[in-house]
């Protein structure tokens, strides 16, 4: 198990080694793996764009002059709220916006179209049109998955994307409990063609590990909404329980399923998700041994825990290197976690100070890393926000 190490980053231009120093930071660690130590992504930006604007229509950034390969690139600046995002075929990306209910089409070096309006998005607090997911047959059915607050519940919803049409087909999961917090929203299609929808608690904490009960849970579920084959209870959507807001999925090379959990005030967490797990909340925040009790076998610790100020993680992603990628809103930097069968390495913080909070890291196509930032929603907005960065490659 690990807890963080804070990499101080300096911001260099037109550099491609980066000269790392460590500083210390609170910690509890007694046993950290030490491999693969070395971060993978230059955290060198070119500082020079300029992509403000008055506009209230996203922008691209400067397609007629694109950075190096080298520069982390901007594909859309001046959105409102931008939060999931999913790659079709071609590398283009859908990007969803929380409280406008819109979904935007991106292309590395043109404007963002829009292709769609969700309809009964309700944008309160946390909630709204949330996380978005591609078919993996997307070429032969082209369906698209939406996560969305309404005025009742939290929902999944089936859509096919006509060309730049995105047309609604049909409500897959309905009655995820929602809240003006703690909604969860992350859905991604699995390697095994399922769709897996993290919740969040709503807010009714206790229930979290109810396994009768959508909130606080990790769910799996057919293109059709039906529990997929394979759960631990046949009959049930819930994959994993005791969560309390889980608004990042991602697979490993290995197919091992990883999640990110917000804290409440002190422990945010990475874990390892196994079928039928109870991942401890309310009754645990973080690993049981920060909670001064004994170990309790019915619940699973994270691998990785840190404290709320340095992550609040939202978006997961798997690098090429095989890393896990954590985006993180508080910490307002881009978290890399060695990962090695199962275990974790030390991790080790990338674009601190640069890019504000981060709300979401996709791997595109191509194996880079797009990031969106989250500075509308409780930032501290600048110019050109909030906008959609593409790494430089590894
Ligand atoms: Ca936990």
């Amino acid at each position: 198990m690990t807890t963080p190490r804070r990499l101080a980053l300096p911001l260099l231009v037109g550099l491609t080694a980066v000269t790392a120093c460590t500083a210390s930071t609170q910690t509890t660690a007694s046993s950290t793996a030490t491999f693969s130590s070395s971060p993978a992504i230059s955290t060198a930006t070119s500082g020079t764009s300029a992509p403000a604007t008055s506009s209230t229509a996203p922008a691209p950034a400067s397609p007629a002059a694109p950075a190096p390969a080298s520069s982390p690139v901007e594909v859309a600046t001046g959105l409102d709220v931008p939060w999931g995002l999913a790659f079709l075929p071609d590398g283009s990306a859908l990007v969803t916006l929380r409280d406008e209910g819109r979904v935007l089409r991106v292309r590395e070096g043109a404007r963002p179209v829009e292709v769609g309006r969700i309809d009964d998005v309700e944008a309160n607090g946390e909630g709204g049109l949330l996380g978005i997911a591609v078919s993996r047959e997307f070429a032969t059915d082209q369906r698209v998955f939406v996560y969305h607050t309404t005025r009742q519940d939290n929902r999944v919803v089936r859509l096919r994307l006509e060309g730049d049409r995105l047309m609604p087909e049909r409500v897959v999961l309905s009655g995820i409990p929602a809240g003006g917090i703690h909604n969860g929203g992350r859905i991604k299609v699995g390697p095994d063609g399922m769709i897996w929808v993290p919740t969040g608690d709503a807010s009714e904490r206790d229930r979290a590990p109810d396994a009768s009960w959508l909130g606080g849970k990790i769910l799996r579920v057919t293109a059709d909404g039906a529990p997929a084959p394979g759960n631990p209870d046949p009959s049930s959507s819930v994959w994993s329980r005791g969560h309390r807001n889980v608004q990042g999925l991602a697979w490993d090379a290995e197919q091992r399923l990883w999640a990110t959990e917000f804290g409440q005030n002190t422990w945010d967490e990475l874990n390892l998700i196994q079928e039928g797990r109870d991942y401890g909340w309310p009754t645990v925040e973080g690993r049981q041994e920060d909670n001064g009790g004994g170990r309790d076998t019915r619940f699973t610790d994270p691998l990785v825990v840190w404290r709320t100020d340095e992550a609040s993680p939202s978006g997961l992603a798997i690098g090429t290197d095989g890393a896990a990628y954590v985006a993180a809103l508080r910490g307002e930097r881009l978290w890399r976690v060695p990962l090695q069968g199962g275990k974790t390495g030390e991790p080790q913080a990338l674009l601190e100070g640069t890019y504000g909070r981060l709300r979401t890291v996709e791997r595109a196509p191509d194996g880079r890393l797009w990031i969106i930032t989250s500075n509308t929603f409780r930032g501290d907005e600048r110019d050109g926000d909030d906008r959609i960065v593409i790494l430089p490659p590894s």
